[in-house]
């Protein structure tokens, strides 16, 4: 039978603070529309400026990432921003590798159809144009340091990292920064580089900084609210 005492349940439990007092509507439409307003402005930027970026910045928005919910609580995510010019352009050269060999041979011709607004092809410079790379990797299980073969499994690993990599994108969305998510296939090779541990799956390599004066962005749309939702009331 289960203990009937909640405190028995799990671990123990605190005060919700911050959070208890229901906002005023016209509050509350105001935040939802300003929200909407500054994540309108986002858009995947090919084209950087390399003015720099303070690191203090970055760090809080990796604050704001580390917030996510994840599965039991398991966090399992690492991020490795990359500010040195040395190590930008080794995740250049792979990436382009990796690149070449997408366009040229493995992408069948749908992908690439699929591809065409975009303008994408092999050639990445914004990996060194930019002031910061950051390699987020998703840890599939934890050990307790290298060589040590007791695991322990991390639950929705992919869920969760997602989530953490969509808080880091409207951060850094909000401090005015421009994003551009970029996965070239496979990453590998960022392991290598980065000197991460083979248990963390590279998921996403985000681009981030100032566009350049002259950056353009393909004219591509949003789906409608009505294509993207139903509600049942
Ligand atoms: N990784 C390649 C191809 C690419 C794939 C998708 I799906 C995109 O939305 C954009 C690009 C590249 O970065 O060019």
């Amino acid at each position: 039978m289960t203990d009937p005492n909640p405190e028995s349940w799990g671990s123990p439990t605190e005060p919700l603070s911050g959070r208890s007092r229901r906002p005023e509507l016209e509050w509350q439409l105001a935040a939802s529309e300003n929200f909407l307003s500054e994540i309108s402005r986002r858009r995947s930027v090919r084209d950087f400026s390399s003015e720099t970026v303070d690191r203090r910045v970055i760090e809080n928005c990796l604050l704001a990432a580390g917030r996510a919910p994840s599965g039991a609580n398991q966090q399992p995510w690492h991020f490795v921003a990359v500010g040195d010019a040395a190590t930008k352009r080794r995740i250049r050269q792979a990436a382009e590798r990796e690149e070449e060999e997408f366009y040229q041979r493995r992408a069948p011709q749908a992908w690439l159809d699929a591809l065409q607004p975009l303008g994408t092809d092999q050639h990445k410079p914004f990996l060194e144009t930019a002031p910061w790379l950051i390699a987020i990797f998703a840890e599939t299980y934890q050990t307790a340091g290298e060589g040590d073969e007791h695991s322990v499994k991390n639950y929705y690993v992919n869920e969760s990292v997602g989530i953490a990599c969509g808080f880091l994108l409207a951060a850094l969305n909000s401090c005015g920064l421009a994003t551009l998510t970029h996965t070239p296939s496979p990453m590998r090779f960022l392991n290598e580089i980065l000197g991460r541990p083979k248990q963390e799956k590279p998921f996403l390599l985000l681009v981030v900084g100032y566009p350049s004066i002259d950056c353009t962005v393909p004219k591509i749309g949003k789906k409608t609210l009505d294509e993207i939702s139903t509600f049942v009331m």
